[in-house]
């Protein structure tokens, strides 16, 4: 996620992402929450930052800007109806997106995203009918780990048709700030992303690779290369970098797509298709 800034965007492309997923848009411009809406924690970043974006017709010209430079889009989309993510998702397809990532899993507002995301036949009923607008377009689930089986999600995205889910959004975290004894975010429970979730991340992949046939894209946590590797490992195709970006900068598309490079020299493996799904021979 780079927000919604296709210059932005264009500047992970540049640093080596093969593509891009864009903040979370829906139908209406949204302020989001009041400040604090960011805390930064020992092990990962806290966030409520309550969906602010502006509106589908402002970032139609992003896309429309990222598609001049040919590079792949996922438009994040949320809504608070099948119908609010079917409309925004068609309007990010006609804009040129090549597809969609339906936000089922944000955690800090209601009436959306984990909210319809913890309950599978919502979530297959908002796959099914997003798909059958966008018809060729991919459609992604982002899925929420504050469930206590990530795969019952994924296997109602599955059934209602999505060519992938992305697992993880955040995990629903708090921060108390001891002289003032109350939560430092505004509204009180965030999600906290970063460093603190790649292991919650790498088992959630691991457990939908068991029971999914369609394609997991690893997200939660990846700052280092062997990050990558590990979600590969557990059955990831792909990976998402966020937080990473605030942490080590655009540079981090580079030194892990390097680091990436040189672990499959170093083991003789051709390419990272090879890596894939590759723990679950040896275990149970
Ligand atoms: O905007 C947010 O508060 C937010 C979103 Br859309 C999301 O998907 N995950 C998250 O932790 N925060």
């Amino acid at each position: 996620m780079v927000g919604a800034s296709a210059l932005l965007a264009k500047r992970a492309v540049d640093s080596g992402a093969g593509g891009v997923v864009t903040k979370s848009i829906g139908l209406k411009a949204r302020e989001g929450n009041p400040g604090p809406t960011v805390v930064e924690t020992p092990c990962g970043l806290l966030n409520s930052m309550g969906l602010p974006n502006p509106g589908v017709e402002e970032i139609v010209k992003e896309v429309q800007i990222l598609k001049k430079f040919d590079i792949p889009v996922l438009a994040s989309i949320y809504g608070f109806s099948v119908q609010d993510y079917v409309h925004a998702a068609t309007l990010m397809v006609e804009a040129g997106a090549d597809g969609v990532e339906l936000n089922l899993s944000c955690p800090n507002v209601e009436g959306t995203g984990l909210e319809v995301g913890i309950d599978p036949s919502q979530v297959e009923e908002i796959i099914e009918t997003t798909k059958a607008a966008v018809k060729d377009a991919v459609v992604i689930a982002k899925l929420t780990p504050n469930i206590t089986d990530i795969t019952v999600i994924g296997k109602a995205a599955e059934k209602g048709g999505a060519d992938g889910v992305t697992a993880i959004n955040t995990v629903k975290a708090m921060a108390i700030d001891i002289y003032l004894e109350r939560p430092i975010l505004s509204s009180g429970v965030g999600g906290l992303s970063g460093t603190a979730i790649h292991p919650i991340a790498v088992r959630a992949v691991y457990e939908l690779y068991k029971k999914l046939d369609i394609p997991i894209i690893g997200c939660g946590g990846v700052i280092s290369w062997s990050d990558a590797i590990e979600f590969f490992l557990a059955g990831a195709s792909a990976v998402q970098i966020g937080t990473g970006i605030l942490y080590k900068d655009f540079e981090i598309f580079h030194t892990v797509l390097e680091g990436i490079s040189q672990y499959l020299k170093k083991r003789g493996v051709n390419d990272i298709q090879s890596l894939i799904g590759n723990s679950h021979k040896t275990s149970t």
